[in-house]
Formats: C-alpha cells, sequence, structure tokens
C-alpha cells in the first residue's frame, strides 16, 4: 500500500523541501489549500485534501480537513484487521504521516491591532483535531508539529523506511504539550477580556510552560528536595540562556544568587560589579573598567565576600580575574570572559564560570508560592532618573552626590527590605539588608562600613522606603551621609524634612518605592 502523509501548515518554514523529500521516498502527499499551492508552485505534485475526500473545503476555510476519510486514514489501528476492513470498505487510505502546525493564534492576540473577531478567526480546530489524532495513534502514525523535527523524521524514513517508535511517542507528547498550550492561550485570552471586550493583565499565568533542566543534590538545605525548571519562552535573563564554561553543578542556592548578581549588574550602563552573598549585595561599585569596579565592590565589605557570587555587565580581562582569584568565590558571571581570564580561572577547578548575554528584557511576572496559592505581580523594574527627583530641603544635592543618590537608589532595589545603603563615588560603603526595623537597618550598614575601615563622612544614604520617623534620619546623618534620597509620603514627612534641614542635609524624594522580600 502506498505511503500517505498529510501536509496542513501555517508556518511554511521547511515544507516545500520537507515535501519533496517525502515525495522521493514515495510518499503520496494530501495537502490542504494554501499549502497545497504553495507545493504546486513548486513543482511537488500533491492532493489536495477536498479533491480526496470529495468534499469542499466550506465556511471560509472552517472546514477543511474535518471529514471521516481523513480521521478514519488517521485513526485506524493498523494491527486490527476490522479496523483495516473497515477502511477498506468505505475506500479510505491509511495517513501515516501527519505534518501540521496549527493558526497562529499567539502571534495574532500579539499584535496591538488584533480584534476580538481575528483572535476567534485564528483558532484552529482541523489542525488540532488532526495532530490529537495521530498523537494517539502513534502506534501507527508519526505527527510532525515542529518544522524543527523535519530532518529527523526524514532520517529514520531513509535509513529504515519509517519513523521508528521512539520518536513516534516522542512526537506524540510534543503533540499534547502543544494542545494544551495553544487552548490554554485560548482560554487565557477569552477569560482575560473584560465585560467591555478590553484585555485586562496576568491572562497567561495558568498556562505557562516549564521544562525541567535537572533534578537538583538539594534545595535551600540538605533536606530539601529540589529541581531547576526553565520557562520555555522566557524573557532574557540569566535563565534564558546562560552558559556554565567550567565548575561544579550550579545548586539552588548558586542558581538563586546568581540571577540576583546578574539583574542587579545588569541594571547599570557603565562597568559594574556585584557581589551577592544570601541573595544580597555586600559590594556594588562602577567604575571606568571591571577591574576597578571590582575593587570598589570588595572593598564594601570584604569578610562578607568570601564564598560571594560575582556578576559584572563588560568582558571580564586577565587584569580583573587576577584581582578576582584572590578571594574565594562560588560563581562568576559575565558577558563574556578574555582568554587571560579563562586560564587564571582555570587554575580554580571548582569555580563556576558563567558566561550571560545582557539583555533588556526581564521577566514579565514574579511569582511567590504561598500557602495553598500564589502571588503574582509584575517586576520591579522602575527606576527614577535625575528629573523624577524632588528636593524637599533648603540646601539640594550637588551633581556628584545626585549620581550617588541615584547609584545608591538602584543598589537599593536590590536588597532586601528594610534597606538602607551608604554610597560615594559610585562604591557601596555600607549595606543594610532585612530588618524589620529601618533604624536597625541603618545603624547595621554604619557599624559594617566601620568595621571595613571605610568613611561614611560626606557620603550619601538610599532608604528603600519613607522613614516614618525622624530617628531613621538622625541614625544616617550621625554616621556621616550628607544627601539623603527616599520616596516620601509619609504622614511624617515635616517632621523628616524638617529634621534634614535641621542637621543640614539635602534630601531627595524619589515618589517610588523599593521593598524586597
Ligand atoms: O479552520 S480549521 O479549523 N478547519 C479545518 O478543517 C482545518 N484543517 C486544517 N483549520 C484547519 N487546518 C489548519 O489550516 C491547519 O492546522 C493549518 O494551520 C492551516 C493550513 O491551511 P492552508 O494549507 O490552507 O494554508
Amino acid at each position: 500500500m502506498r505511503k500517505q502523509a498529510l501536509l496542513s501548515v501555517s508556518d511554511k518554514t521547511g515544507i516545500v523541501d520537507f515535501a519533496r523529500s517525502l515525495v522521493e521516498l514515495g510518499y503520496h502527499l494530501l495537502s490542504t489549500g494554501g499549502t497545497a499551492r504553495l507545493l504546486e508552485k513548486e513543482g511537488i505534485p500533491c492532493q489536495e485534501v477536498a479533491d480526496y475526500t470529495g468534499f469542499p473545503e466550506m465556511l471560509d476555510g472552517r472546514v477543511k480537513t474535518l471529514n471521516p476519510k481523513i480521521h478514519a486514514g488517521i485513526l485506524a489501528r493498523r494491527p486490527v484487521a476490522e479496523h483495516m476492513q473497515a477502511l477498506a470498505e468505505h475506500g479510505i487510505d491509511p495517513i501515516d504521516l501527519i505534518v501540521v502546525n496549527l493558526y497562529p493564534f499567539e502571534q495574532t492576540i500579539a499584535k496591538p491591532d488584533c480584534t476580538f473577531e481575528d483572535a476567534i478567526e485564528n483558532i484552529d480546530i482541523g489542525g488540532p483535531t488532526m495532530i490529537r489524532a495521530a498523537a494517539k495513534n502513534h502506534e501507527s502514525v508519526a505527527v510532525v508539529v515542529d518544522p524543527a523535527d523535519y530532518d529527523r523524521v526524514l532520517e529514520e524514513i531513509r535509513r529504515d523506511g519509517a519513523v521508528g517508535a521512539d520518536t513516534r511517542l516522542m512526537l506524540a507528547k510534543k503533540v499534547f504539550s502543544h494542545t494544551a498550550r495553544y487552548d490554554g492561550m485560548i482560554a487565557n485570552y477569552l477569560t482575560s477580556l473584560s465585560p467591555e471586550g478590553e484585555r485586562t493583565l496576568f491572562p497567561d499565568v495558568f498556562t505557562r510552560q516549564w521544562e525541567k533542566v535537572q533534578d537538583m543534590r538539594y534545595g535551600e538545605n540538605p533536606h530539601q528536595n529540589a529541581a531547576f525548571y526553565r520557562e520555555r519562552t522566557v524573557a532574557p535573563g540569566l535563565l534564558a540562556g546562560y552558559t556554565q564554561l567550567q565548575g561544579k553543578e550550579l545548586s539552588y542556592n548558586n542558581i538563586a544568587d546568581s540571577d540576583a548578581a546578574w539583574e542587579c549588574v545588569r541594571s547599570f550602563d557603565t562597568p559594574a560589579c556585584v557581589i551577592i552573598k544570601h541573595a544580597n549585595p555586600c559590594g556594588v561599585a562602577i567604575a571606568g573598567d571591571v577591574t576597578e569596579a571590582y575593587n570598589k565592590a570588595f572593598l564594601t565589605d570584604s569578610k562578607s565576600a568570601f564564598g560571594g557570587i560575582i556578576a559584572f555587565n563588560r568582558e571580564v580581562t586577565g587584569e580583573c580575574a587576577e584581582r578576582v582569584s584572590h578571594q574565594f568565590a562560588e560563581v562568576i558571571i559575565a558577558p563574556a570572559f578574555s582568554k587571560e581570564a579563562l586560564e587564571i580561572f582555570g587554575a580554580k577547578k571548582n569555580l563556576r564560570l558563567l558566561t550571560v548575554a545582557l539583555g533588556s528584557a526581564h521577566n514579565d511576572f514574579d511569582f511567590k508560592r504561598v500557602g495553598g496559592g500564589l502571588l503574582v505581580q509584575t517586576p520591579d523594574t522602575q527606576l527614577c532618573g535625575a528629573e523624577a527627583l524632588k528636593c524637599v530641603t533648603e540646601k539640594a544635592p550637588t551633581e556628584e552626590q545626585t549620581a550617588d543618590l541615584l547609584f545608591a537608589w538602584n543598589v537599593a532595589r536590590f536588597v532586601k527590605s528594610n534597606t538602607i545603603v551608604y554610597v560615594k563615588n559610585g562604591m557601596t560603603l555600607g549595606v543594610g539588608a532585612g530588618q524589620m526595623s529601618r533604624v536597625d537597618s541603618a545603624r547595621i550598614a554604619a557599624i559594617k562600613a566601620e568595621e571595613a575601615g571605610l568613611s561614611l563622612e560626606g557620603s550619601v544614604a538610599a532608604s528603600d522606603a519613607f522613614f516614618p520617623f525622624r530617628d531613621g534620619l538622625d541614625v544616617v546623618v550621625d554616621a556621616g551621609a550628607v544627601a539623603v534620597i527616599q520616596p516620601g509620603g509619609s504622614i511624617r514627612d515635616d517632621e523628616v524634612i524638617a529634621a534634614a534641614n535641621e542637621r543640614g542635609v539635602a534630601m531627595v524624594f524619589t515618589g517610588e518605592r523599593h521593598f524586597r522580600h
């Protein structure tokens, strides 16, 4: 019996060559309107489905392949004599290979001018029906929904005369995750519409596709089990495409901290270095080059930097690598490493080196698991510029202080609340993180600066949220800060502004808060 393949694709990538090879391998091709026209134009013999079924495409193409001659040809179990007998009785030829990709629903609704009617018309009915049928009958039928699989399928047919059982099962699995996602997108789209037909936020939280990268040795602690998943369609970021050049396998905490380091370092335009410990930066600096940035970041808290995760937003040079290799680090991340840097780090076999492409996009949503549920929010990517600062004191910050205030403000976004960050000359001098009281964060940051032998005289300070009382402000001014950046918005703003004037420091309000938990 002649081998038969049905080709019906919206994404026509690679279909012409694939079809030509199938014909050379002796396949009879069935095809729907648009696909058939393309193949005919390329001189590839194929029969239109309408011609084969004796039933025309109708209802503007809504009914093309929805016909028993097609579906019985797909679903018949070849080893079951009665099935094959039934096909013969009705003059139906079995179909051995289904090549379908669906109406581009996702691309359609992504267009800003997509109407409700456009979306509805792009809900594919016949395509999913065929591929689900073929996947169910993978015992006998191969089904290809991804042009990336064309070559593998051809190779197997050339080599063995048919697609092997393992590949048919793999292809079937792909189909059901494909159709699940496809239907999920439709459900998300429809439920995201307000009664007025407007698209609302959070439409696609529940059909995200995650692929397991690996099981991990353990989670945050050795008694916790863990695995690492990557989102299928993820925005540029650490997990979108890091390459590990050397070193031990990444642990759960390594990945979490590397992500924090990377998100922080890539937020700077100038050469920067970020050192992270337990999800908090213990040193951040910008400078003319990466070596200088590292030197400054390391100075902030060289004790805590031990065993840290270090990230750069520029290529790591040999000079920089030489400096960094004096300390113990868990992971080093950068967009690139020079040959010399790789040689220097190569001597430390356990040290993990990651390269990640710098990208401007961010995760679309942050998730946080809570007992029995999930909290979802857009990520904290907002960052005010100099033009948004509102000076609320008699004294205004100098140009240099303003630059440091903005640097400190950016760093504060990446520190767990309550956050106080002291800065001078593009370098953190003290980081106070994760305290339940803002005053304590301010005190701790000052103590750490003192321990590191760093003077806070003439520094600036950032507070991730407003000072509820003047006590926090008094602590930073006592420590030596001469300019302060904070959101403002407390009912006691007047009291805090009066305190700043009384102490003779400058203070600016950003109007935005950066809690991080
Ligand atoms: O409108 S449909 O839901 N009804 C069908 O019977 C049908 N059969 C195939 N869409 C249908 N298709 C889809 O048409 C395929 O999934 C494929 O995406 C597309 C290919 O159409 P053409 O070959 O005309 O470009």
